[in-house]
C-alpha cells in the first residue's frame, strides 16, 4: 500500500487540500494522512514536492503512433493538400517510423501526463510497442476502404488486426477497439459490418466525422475539393454515403467522433441522443485549416467530449498539456478560468466514460493512475488551480500506472 500526499488533490467533488490517496493497484480512499495511517499503518508514505496537486492519469483518446515521423513532410493550413501530401509522404513516412521512435513519442507522452492514450492504427505496425510501453492503450483497428471492388479484402484485413490485438489484450495493457476511418472512406457495406463487431464485442468504436469543410461539401453535394482527388485516385465521382446515412450506421452502438468541426447544432444534437461523443483536436484542426469545434455548442447540448493530440501527422508534439494550452488560445473568447477545469475534466472522467475505462477519477475502486504536476508557486484560490496547471506544465513530476510508479 502507498499513501501520495500533496497539497491538492483533483476529486470528482473539486480540488480538495491536505488530503492524500491511498492505494495499490486500485485507489483505496481520499482521506488526511492521519485518517490513512490508521486504517494502513504500513503503508509507504509518498510526499510530492510543495505546490503539488494530484490529478488522475490523462487520457489523450486519438493519437496516430504510425505517422510520428512526419516533421516537414506534410503540407500544412488547408485538408485536402494535406490529404494529397499524405497519399504523398505515406510510405516513406512509414518506413521511417520504427518502434524505437514510436516508443519515444509514447514516453513523451508520459511524461506529460498521458496514463492512457487511444492509438487509431492504420496497419497494426504499432502493436508491439504498444503492448511494451507502461500506458493502458486503446488499440483503434481502423477500418478503410470506399470501393465496393476491394472492400472484402480490406475488411478481412482489418479482421486479422483486431484478432492480433486482441491475442495480446491478456498480456498487456492493451484494449481492442475499432476505428472506422470517415464517412467519406468507408463503403457502408463493411461500414455496417464493422459497426456490428464492436458492438458484439463491446469494444470501444470511434470515427473521423466532419472534419473539414470539403468533407461537408462532398458528403453534402459530391462536389468541391474531394471530387477531384476522387476522380484522380479513385476513379469515382460519387460520395459512398450521405451524412445522415453514415450517422445512421452508429445508432445502435455509442461511438467517439473525431474532430466534428463541420457538424451543424442539429447533427450534433441527434450525436447526443443515440449516446456518442466528441474527441476535440484544437491543434490539428488549426493546422489542417479546418476550423474551430465549438465547444461551448457541446456543452449546450451536454454532448461529452474528450481531448486529443491526433498524430504527429498533424501536430508538432503529443504532450496533452501542449494540447490544452492550445485549446485555450484557440476558444479566446471562452472564460480563461472556466475553460481551465472544463479542459482536465474532459481529459479525465469524460475521455475515461466515454471508452468505458475504470480510471480518470481519484476515489475509491478506480484504477491507481495518478499524475503529480507541481506548480512553480502557490495558487491564491483553489479556482486558479486548473488554469496555473495547464500554463506551467512542461512535464509532470510524477506518474503513477495501477499503483506502478514510471516517473
Ligand atoms: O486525424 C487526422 C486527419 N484526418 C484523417 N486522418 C488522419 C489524421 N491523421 C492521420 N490520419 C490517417 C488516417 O488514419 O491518414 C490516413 C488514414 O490512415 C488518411 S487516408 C489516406
Ligand atoms: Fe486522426
Amino acid at each position: 500500500m502507498k499513501i501520495l500526499v500533496a497539497d491538492y488533490i483533483y476529486t470528482p467533488k473539486g480540488f480538495v487540500e491536505y488530503q492524500a490517496v491511498a492505494f495499490d493497484t486500485h485507489i483505496k480512499a481520499v482521506d488526511t494522512l492521519e485518517k490513512l495511517l490508521e486504517t494502513y499503518p504500513k503503508a509507504q508514505i509518498i510526499r510530492t514536492a510543495p505546490h503539488s496537486v494530484i490529478y488522475p492519469g490523462f487520457i489523450n483518446t486519438h493519437v496516430h503512433l504510425e505517422f510520428s515521423a512526419n516533421k516537414t513532410s506534410l503540407e500544412y493550413g488547408s485538408f485536402m493538400p494535406w490529404l494529397d501530401s499524405v497519399i504523398a509522404n505515406r510510405d516513406e513516412l512509414m518506413q521511417c517510423c520504427d518502434n524505437k521512435m514510436m516508443h519515444k513519442e509514447c514516453d513523451n507522452m508520459l511524461r506529460s501526463g498521458i496514463t492512457t492514450f487511444g492509438a487509431i492504427s492504420s496497419f497494426g505496425t504499432e502493436l508491439e510497442v504498444c503492448e511494451k510501453t507502461p500506458q493502458r492503450v486503446v488499440f483503434f483497428n481502423e477500418l478503410i476502404g470506399s470501393n465496393a471492388q476491394y472492400a472484402d479484402m480490406l475488411y478481412n484485413d482489418f479482421l486479422e488486426r483486431v484478432k492480433a490485438s486482441q491475442s495480446c489484450s491478456k498480456s498487456s495493457k492493451i484494449i481492442p477497439a475499432v476505428a472506422i476511418h470517415s464517412p467519406y472512406s468507408v463503403h457502408p457495406v463493411i461500414l455496417e459490418k464493422a459497426v456490428a463487431l464492436a458492438k458484439a464485442h463491446q469494444m470501444p468504436l470511434s470515427s473521423h466525422f466532419l472534419e473539414s469543410q470539403a468533407e461537408r461539401e462532398w458528403l453534402e453535394k459530391g462536389e468541391g475539393e474531394f471530387k477531384a482527388f476522387f476522380e484522380k485516385y479513385f476513379n469515382t465521382s460519387k460520395p459512398v454515403s450521405t451524412i445522415e446515412e453514415f450517422i445512421h450506421a452508429f445508432d445502435n452502438y455509442p461511438a467517439h467522433f473525431t474532430h466534428a468541426v463541420q457538424a451543424t447544432k442539429e447533427e450534433l444534437a441527434y450525436l447526443k441522443s443515440r449516446g456518442h461523443s466528441i474527441a476535440h483536436c484544437p491543434r490539428s484542426n488549426r493546422y489542417l485549416g479546418c476550423g474551430r469545434l465549438a465547444v461551448e455548442t457541446l456543452r449546450e447540448l451536454e454532448l461529452p467530449y474528450s481531448v486529443a493530440t491526433d498524430g504527429l501527422s498533424s501536430n508538432d508534439s503529443l504532450s496533452i498539456f501542449d494540447e490544452f494550452r492550445a485549446a485555450l488560445m484557440l476558444h479566446h473568447q471562452a472564460p480563461i478560468n472556466k475553460l481551465a477545469p472544463l479542459l482536465i475534466k474532459a481529459s479525465t472522467q469524460d475521455a475515461a466514460e466515454i471508452l468505458g475505462l475504470n480510471c480518470g477519477r481519484i476515489e475509491a475502486d478506480r484504477l491507481a493512475d495518478l499524475v503529480v504536476v507541481t506548480l512553480p508557486d502557490l495558487p491564491q484560490t483553489k479556482e486558479e488551480i486548473a488554469l496555473w496547471s495547464i500554463i506551467h506544465t512542461k512535464e509532470i513530476s510524477e506518474v503513477y500506472i495501477e499503483g506502478v510508479k514510471y516517473v
